[in-house]
């Protein structure tokens, strides 16, 4: 069965579900529509938004071309490529915890939003995750030098690397080291030494976001 992720030149909504790919071993085509502030786009170059939106369920991308049909919504394309990529943990119960801990990392990451577009309010967000109540309860989890659920590689652990890696860190790289829970960035350097995601990091194209 074929794949075919579309979204911009860029990491925005798409790039956990390509590090999942990654993870798990999951083929798919990489289709990068440019747009201006990204015109060297790898993927299909010609593809405009303009174009790709008429094939979008519900007018907005991501979405993933699965054979002939169309995913959109970028969670439920994320635990569907985690599932293909035996990324939910043992059972039932693993699945759904992995799943809440994912929900958790998104609150995190909408109370970051909330900070809105002023850089001084982000790295404020970034300077005082010491005392992030939500982190710490990730923190919690991190067993050291470890997965967050069991002992192998879950879409939690690449949810939350994902979203400290490409979201935070560059906000203020220097605030974000002096700031991070060690257990988190102990849990962060683990997941980056993961082959797969190792290889994928290493070979992404550079994109400003
Ligand atoms: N809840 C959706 C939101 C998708 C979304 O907001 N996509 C934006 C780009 S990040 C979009 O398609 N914007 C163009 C448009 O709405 O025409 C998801 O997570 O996939």
């Amino acid at each position: 069965m074929s794949l075919e992720l579309i979204y911009w030149d860029g990491k925005g909504r798409a790039e956990c579900i390509r590090l999942l790919c990654a993870a798990g071993g999951v083929a798919f085509k990489d289709t990068r529509m440019a747009d201006e502030d990204t015109p060297a786009a790898v993927g299909n170059t010609e593809l405009k938004w303009d174009e790709a939106k008429k094939a979008a369920p519900f007018g907005q991308a991501p979405y993933l071309r699965v054979g002939d049909k169309i995913l959109p919504q970028s969670r439920a394309i994320e635990r569907y490529v985690a599932k293909l990529g035996h990324l939910l943990g043992d059972n039932e119960f693993d699945a759904a915890w992995i799943d809440a801990i994912q929900e958790q990392v998104r609150d995190v990451f909408q109370a970051f939003r909330n900070e809105g577009t002023d850089d001084d309010k982000k790295k404020a967000f970034v300077a005082g995750l010491a005392s992030n109540s939500a982190v710490a309860a990730l923190a919690k989890l991190a067993a050291p030098g470890g997965f967050l659920v069991g002992n192998k590689l879950s879409y939690a652990d690449v949810a939350l690397f994902q979203f400290l890696n490409d979201t935070l860190q560059p906000v203020d790289p220097a605030a974000f080291d002096a700031a991070l829970p060690a257990a988190l960035k102990a849990h962060k350097a683990h997941v980056a030494a993961v082959p797969a995601i190792a290889k994928y990091l290493a070979a992404r194209p550079a994109r400003p976001w």
